[in-house]
C-alpha cells in the first residue's frame, strides 16, 4: 500500500512522457514487394521526423486478412493503415472507379500526371466521409490476362472463360463486356481456384503474377494492359485524428515522399518479375488491342453517367 502510494507520487512528479504510437499497416503482398517496401520506407521517415513518437509497423503477407476485410477494419480504426488496390474501394468510394476505367490512361506517364496532380488529390479527399484519410497513390503497372489452359490471342478467345476479378462492380462489368464470366474473389483464394479449375484465368501485373506464383498454375500470359488502376495508401481517420497536427503533417508528407521510392522499386520489380516468369516457362502473347478497346463502351456507358464522373473522365482525357 505504502509502496503503491510512493510510486503514484513518483509518477505524478515525473514529466509526462511523450506518447508513443505504433501504426499497424496492412498489405497482402509478400516481403520485398514494392508496396511493402514503400510503406516501410515511409515509416522510417515518420519515425525519424517525429523523433520516435510515431512508428509504422507493416503486417504484410495477408496477416491481417484479405483486402475487403481489412478495408472495414481500417474504417473502424482497428487497423491504422492499409495499402490496397483501388479496385476494392470502387463500390465504397465511387470516384476511384475512374482510375480503373479500361484503356483510359494512355501511358504510365499519363497516369502519373493525373494521380500526382489536382485530380489525384480530389480523389484522395473522397475517402474522408468513409472514415479514411487517403495519403498517396502507388503504382500497380498494367493489368493483363493469364489463363490456365488456352492462350488468349484475341477478344474472341475471352468469350465464355471464367475469369477472376477483384471485388468491384466496375471490374465485373469490365470482364463481362469482354465476354467473360466474371468471378469476383479475394486474391488469396486465387492460386487454388486456378489450380483446381474453379476459374480459367485472372488478370494482373507482372509482379503480382510472379509473387503469387500464379504462373505455376496459369502459364499463358497475354499482354492486354487493359487497366492501370493504381494502389492507394490509406489511414484510419480515427488513428489520424489521434496524431498532433504536426505529426499529421509529417505522416502526409512522408507518404507522398514514399511514392518516388515506390516507383523506383516498381520499375525494377516489373522487369525482374517478367524475366522470372518467362524463365519459369510462362508463354507470353500480345494481341491487337483495338477490339478490346472497342468492347469497353458498355462499361463507360454504365459507369460514366453522372456529371462528376463525366467531368473526371474529360479532364483525364484532356491531361496531356
Ligand atoms: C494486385 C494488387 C493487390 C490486389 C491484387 C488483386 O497490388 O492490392 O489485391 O492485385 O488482384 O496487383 O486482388
Amino acid at each position: 500500500m505504502a509502496l503503491g502510494l510512493a510510486a503514484a507520487t513518483l509518477f505524478a512528479a515525473a514529466p509526462p512522457a511523450a506518447a508513443q504510437i505504433t501504426l499497424r499497416s496492412a498489405d497482402i503482398h509478400p516481403d520485398g514487394y514494392p508496396t511493402v517496401e514503400a510503406v516501410i520506407y515511409m515509416g522510417k521517415l515518420v519515425e525519424e521526423r517525429t523523433k520516435g513518437r510515431v512508428k509504422v509497423k507493416v503486417f504484410n503477407n495477408r496477416q491481417l486478412g484479405e483486402e475487403k476485410d481489412t478495408i472495414e477494419q481500417t474504417r473502424f480504426g482497428v487497423i491504422d493503415m492499409n495499402r490496397i488496390n483501388t479496385a476494392p474501394f470502387n463500390n465504397l468510394v465511387p470516384a476511384t472507379q475512374v482510375l480503373g476505367l479500361p484503356f483510359l490512361f494512355r501511358s504510365v506517364e499519363h497516369m502519373h500526371k493525373v494521380v500526382d496532380g489536382p485530380i489525384g488529390d480530389e480523389i484522395l479527399k473522397e475517402f474522408e466521409p468513409h472514415g479514411l484519410v487517403a495519403l498517396a497513390f502507388y503504382d500497380s503497372g498494367a493489368r493483363s490476362f493469364y489463363t490456365t489452359k488456352k492462350q488468349i490471342k484475341s477478344l474472341e478467345d475471352v468469350k465464355g472463360l471464367k475469369i477472376r476479378v477483384q471485388q468491384s462492380d466496375l471490374w465485373i462489368a469490365l470482364m463481362q463486356a469482354m465476354g467473360a464470366n466474371a468471378t469476383p474473389m479475394p486474391f488469396g483464394e486465387l492460386y487454388s481456384a486456378l489450380q483446381t479449375g474453379v476459374v480459367d484465368g485472372a488478370e494482373n501485373n507482372w509482379p503480382s503474377y510472379e509473387s503469387s506464383r500464379h504462373f505455376e498454375v496459369s502459364k499463358f500470359y497475354t499482354i492486354t494492359e487493359h487497366s492501370l488502376t493504381p494502389e492507394v495508401l490509406v489511414m484510419a481517420k480515427k488513428s489520424f485524428d489521434k496524431l498532433t497536427p504536426e505529426d499529421q503533417k509529417i505522416v502526409r508528407a512522408a507518404a507522398k515522399e514514399s511514392v518516388a521510392e515506390m516507383r523506383r522499386l516498381w520499375v525494377a520489380r516489373e522487369k525482374a518479375s517478367e524475366a522470372k516468369v518467362r524463365e519459369a516457362g510462362a508463354v507470353v502473347a500480345t494481341v491487337d488491342k483495338a477490339p478490346f478497346i472497342a468492347a469497353m463502351k458498355p462499361v463507360y456507358d454504365k459507369f460514366v453517367t453522372d456529371a462528376k464522373m463525366k467531368d473526371l473522365v474529360a479532364r483525364i482525357q484532356a491531361t496531356p
